[in-house]
């Protein structure tokens, strides 16, 4: 095992070498995110490295959205196919595996620097979880809210492997008073702006189910996903998901930074929904993800032949907690019927679910889908609003035309 870890980081110093593209040269062909008064129209590009084909949303920072097709069949999103978000245009293009260290000071009582290599050394855990940016469907707000206006591929599975952020900062001892845990990486602010850092509670930072991934679907993980090494927060949006995860601060009073304090807010409000153009109202910082299913091997408006019974399926997550059942409507929510799902990979990835619909006469038809969660959350049609375009989960319904 210990001659692997060896190998393996030696491995990573090629690859983690690879730079960024400096002229992005973008394809012709564009993807229809089909935003409400349309204007969804944007190019795919395979300019990126470490990427294959993405819709780009955004050159600079990078803003690269997973088209629908790689979701079909895939509990797991391809590492080559994974949605890219940042927020900084000064992004890490390369990092020197045998010089990187993982800082963690502050309220602790020895502050330590870990290297890649007593990293890989530690134990290891692994998990399936979804990475969800709080914007993912922004676009379809409506009245529309400013920021990047994604489609429905701001999300994507993996297995993550890695240690328990647990075992980390406990390698430098929590000293008393502390609350929080502060995290950044290696992505830098222009002069001036406030550098991108979350925070956690310190009891959620020690809940063992957090922890720092060095691998993605058994790979190192893409420069653009975080590369070396990045927080997962299993439930949670990805906001908090530190990528090039380089410092962990312990604080012993709340983090009012910018990011928590002002940033990534959402009403207190019941589904974080307030009127159209509210403004004071109270707000939390966003947190646990809700329920939401999605067909991935049919678009909006298919067509279907007539009299023949044809197969839908997608994707479905609980969110903070697994999925319990996804049902399927054709009559406008008057009435559900279940769909099977596919293989529990754990409580915070996808699910897979499908269906066969029997036979329909000529005519046109609505599909609608809706996830539930072991918590008993579920998702209703009417969306939701806030200013921030967080946390879309309204049900999603797909026109069918049989002919
Ligand atoms: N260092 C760093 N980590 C970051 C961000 C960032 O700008 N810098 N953006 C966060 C946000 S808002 C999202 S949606 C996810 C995107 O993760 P991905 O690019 O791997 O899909 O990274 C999170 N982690
Ligand atoms: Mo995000």
């Amino acid at each position: 095992m210990a001659e692997l870890d060896r190998r393996r980081a030696i491995g990573l110093i090629g690859l983690g070498g690879a730079g960024l593209v400096t002229a992005p040269v973008w394809g012709q062909a564009l993807a229809d995110l089909g935003l409400p008064g349309g204007n969804g129209s944007r190019p795919l590009t395979t300019a990126f490295p470490g990427k294959g084909s993405m819709i780009l949303q955004r050159g600079r920072a990078p803003l690269l959205e997973t088209p629908i097709d790689a979701f079909d069949g895939n509990v797991f999103t391809p590492n080559d196919r994974f949605f890219v978000r940042w927020h900084y245009d000064d992004i890490p293009t390369s990092v020197d595996v045998t010089r990187f260290r993982l800082k963690v000071s502050g309220a602790v009582r020895q502050p330590v620097a870990l290297s890649l290599a007593d990293l890989l050394a530690m134990p290891r855990v692994e998990i399936a979880a979804i990475n969800q940016c709080s914007g993912n469907s922004r676009g379809r707000f409506f009245p529309r809210v400013p920021g990047a206006q994604w489609g429905d591929g701001a999300i994507g599975n993996a297995r993550w492997t890695g240690v328990r952020l647990k075992d980390v900062l406990d390698r430098a001892g929590i000293a008393p008073g502390a609350i929080a845990v502060r995290l950044g990486g290696l992505d830098k602010p222009p002069p001036g702006a406030p550098a991108f850092e979350k925070s956690l509670e310190l009891d959620h930072a020690r809940d063992g189910e957090v922890m720092i991934a060095f691998q993605m679907n058994g790979a190192q993980l893409p420069m653009l996903n975080g590369f070396p090494i990045r927080l997962i927060v299993p439930g949670w949006y990805s906001t908090y998901w530190i990528k090039a995860l380089e410092r962990i601060e312990v604080l012993t009073a709340p983090d009012t930074g910018y990011w928590m304090d002002k940033a990534y807010r959402i009403p207190t409000a019941p589904r974080a929904s307030v009127v159209p153009g509210a403004k004071d109202f109270p707000t939390v910082p966003i947190n646990r993800m809700v329920p939401r299913a999605f067909f991935t091997n049919m678009a909006d408006g298919a067509s279907v032949v007539a009299n023949s019974p044809f197969f839908v399926r997608g994707l479905a997550m609980g969110g903070a907690a697994g999925v319990a059942r996804v049902d399927l409507s054709m009559d406008g929510g008057a009435s559900w019927r279940a769909a099977p799902l596919g293989t529990d990979e754990g409580k915070y990835g996808f699910r897979l679910w499908n269906a066969t619909i029997p036979a329909l006469r000529p005519g046109g038809y609505r599909i609608a889908v809706r996830c539930t969660n072991a918590n008993g959350e579920t998702q209703v049609a009417d969306p939701i609003w806030n200013p921030g375009g967080f946390m879309r989960n309204a049900i999603e319904s797909i026109a069918v035309k049989a002919a």
